[in-house]
Parts: structure tokens; C-alpha cells; sequence
């Protein structure tokens, strides 16, 4: 049983803000530069130039300490805290995202450019996991619609699949087959160009450490954070639903749309309430995590106990 003091970090404490800088100003800065670029090894955290956050909810953030440490990352195993201990074997640079499908500008994109290209901004979610744990965290990165405007999806593409990097070498938990690799996950097309949806490249105002799925993953703060796939190698516009994961794993007790709803119980718990890391006592969970306001509108006329 994990019990620790509140969080004590406050906004001003670890964030510095008030700066825009154009994209081209993006560096990474430090020692850790020019390994990163040249390739040769894991990119060190460093500063990531981003624009003030606007979306801030009011609540304290998870320590840095805790949002590094205690993950789900089941290529580095299965326990919280083996992706700390092991995702540093994954080599981040170079880095290709490939964009397939049905779009318009398909192709392989190097995860530098896409970075210069679309300017970073803070946003502070809450993250709650389908296991009843969650976590506030300040990402860093580019709304996913951007991406998607820029390689124009064809009038037949109604939703976006992602995947994972799959290389049992970089990746051990691959060795195993837990879960059918590599990771998949998919969003409907809509809510792929909601502005909340996230392609976060950084957090706490640094590069995204390996364990948290550098250098790019995937943000959607109403659903469960198992639709928040990391490490993204490819993403590709389809006409029909694509398989992801976890569903296909155990489909009765992951479904696709993965929507963060207290009132639907996973089949072995509660919902309803949640265990915000670094808290003493339960909290309440909200309908759509919270951005029912910003959502909800996306699933008018679905029977809400298919949207879990
Ligand atoms: N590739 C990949 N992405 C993944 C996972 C995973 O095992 N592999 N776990 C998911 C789950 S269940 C959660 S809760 C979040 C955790 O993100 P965090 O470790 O950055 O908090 O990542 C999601 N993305
Ligand atoms: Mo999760």
C-alpha cells in the first residue's frame, strides 16, 4: 500500500512560463544536445521551449518523482516500476513516425521536424488509469488535430490508429506475449481532431522521459490512460474501426472507446472512485475525467455503457 504526503509542488515552483518562442527557437538544450541529435544514445531531459499553459485545472500536480516512477509500460514489464528501471534501453533518436493511410500526404516523418514544425504548448490533465489510480500532469506538445490537418485525411477516413515501436531487443516485455505486440491503439476520427487530444513530446517543461513513451504519445485526458499509447511509430487513417490492444486482449473488460465513466464498473471494480497518487483518501471519479463540458457532445445517441 502506497500512502505519501500531499504533493507539494505548486505550479510556480516548476514551471516557467510567459516565454513564446517561435518553433525554430525549439533547442534541446545542455550536455544532452548533441548526443540527442547525433543519435547517439537516449536524449537526456532537457528544456522544451513551449508557450504558456491556458488550460490549467485547479489542482496540485503529481511530483515529478511519482509521474516518472510509477507507470504502465508493459514492453519494460508489467510492474510500476520496471519501465523507470528499463526504457532507457530504447533508443529514441533517430525517430520516424510514419504516416499511412487514408490521407492525402502520407509519409516518414523524423520526430525532430514534426517537433520544429508545430508549436508546443503546457497543458496540465488529470490522467486516470482504467486501474483507479490517476495523476495531474503538465504534458508538453501539439494538439493531434494539427498533425492531422497537415496530412489532410481523405473524405473516407473516419478514425486514426497508432502504434508502438515493436523491437523485443530495445523492448524485453516484448519477449513476452502478455499483450498481442506491437501496442495499438485507435481514436474515431473526431475525437482525434478534439483540441484536447494531445501528442505530447515533453513534461514538467522537459523532454518526455523514456518511461512516460518518448519521444511522442499519445494524450486524450477523458479516456483511460490505456488509450494514451506510447512511443508512436506509425499512425495510419482508416475507414473502418481498428483493433486495439487491450480490447482485443479482453474485450469485455476494455472497450474501445475506453471513456472514463464512474457510473460503468470494470467487471472486477469499482469505477466510481479513483486513488489520486500522492492522496490519502479516495476521490470521486467524473464522467469523462472531468471534460465532459469539452466531450460529451462527441457521443450524443450512444448507449453510455458502451462508451466504457
Ligand atoms: N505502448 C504502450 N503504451 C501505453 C501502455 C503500454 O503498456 N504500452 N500503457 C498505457 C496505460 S494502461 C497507461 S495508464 C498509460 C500510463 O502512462 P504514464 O506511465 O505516462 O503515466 O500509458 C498507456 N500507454
Ligand atoms: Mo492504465
Amino acid at each position: 500500500m502506497l500512502i505519501r504526503n500531499a504533493p507539494d509542488l505548486k505550479d510556480h515552483d516548476v514551471t516557467d512560463h510567459g516565454l513564446y518562442l517561435r518553433r525554430r527557437d525549439f533547442v534541446l538544450g545542455g550536455v544532452g544536445m548533441g548526443a540527442a541529435l547525433m543519435g547517439a544514445g537516449p536524449a537526456r531531459a532537457a528544456p522544451l521551449k513551449h508557450s504558456p499553459n491556458r488550460m490549467r485545472i485547479d489542482e496540485d500536480k503529481t511530483p515529478l518523482k511519482d509521474v516518472t516512477s510509477y507507470n504502465n509500460f508493459y514492453e519494460f514489464g508489467t510492474d510500476k516500476d520496471s519501465p523507470a528501471a528499463y526504457a532507457g534501453m530504447m533508443k529514441t533518436r533517430p525517430w520516424i513516425v510514419t504516416i499511412a493511410g487514408l490521407c492525402d500526404k502520407p509519409g516518414k516523418y523524423g520526430i525532430d521536424d514534426l517537433i520544429r514544425r508545430f508549436p508546443l504548448e503546457e497543458r496540465i490533465y488529470r490522467m486516470r488509469c482504467v486501474e483507479a489510480w490517476s495523476m495531474v500532469i503538465p504534458w508538453i506538445g501539439f494538439p493531434l488535430a494539427k498533425l492531422i490537418r497537415a496530412v489532410q485525411p481523405t473524405s473516407q477516413a473516419r478514425y486514426v490508429a497508432f502504434q508502438t515501436l515493436h523491437d523485443p531487443r530495445q523492448m524485453p516485455g516484448q519477449r513476452s506475449d502478455i499483450l498481442r505486440w506491437p501496442y495499438q491503439e485507435a481514436l474515431r476520427l473526431d475525437e482525434a481532431l478534439n483540441p484536447l487530444t494531445l501528442l505530447a513530446v515533453g513534461l514538467y517543461g522537459q523532454t518526455l522521459p523514456n518511461q512516460n513513451g518518448a519521444p511522442i504519445r499519445l494524450v486524450v485526458p477523458w479516456k483511460y490512460g490505456f488509450k494514451g499509447i506510447k512511443s508512436i511509430v506509425r499512425i495510419q487513417f482508416t475507414a473502418n474501426r481498428p483493433k486495439t490492444s487491450w480490447n482485443l486482449l479482453a474485450p469485455r473488460e476494455y472497450g474501445f472507446y475506453g471513456n472514463v465513466n464512474p457510473a460503468v464498473d470494470h467487471p472486477r471494480w469499482s469505477q466510481a472512485k479513483e486513488r489520486r497518487i500522492g492522496e490519502f483518501f479516495r476521490r470521486k471519479t467524473l464522467p469523462f475525467n472531468g471534460y465532459g463540458d469539452q466531450v460529451a457532445s462527441l457521443y450524443r445517441g450512444l448507449d453510455p455503457r458502451t462508451l466504457y
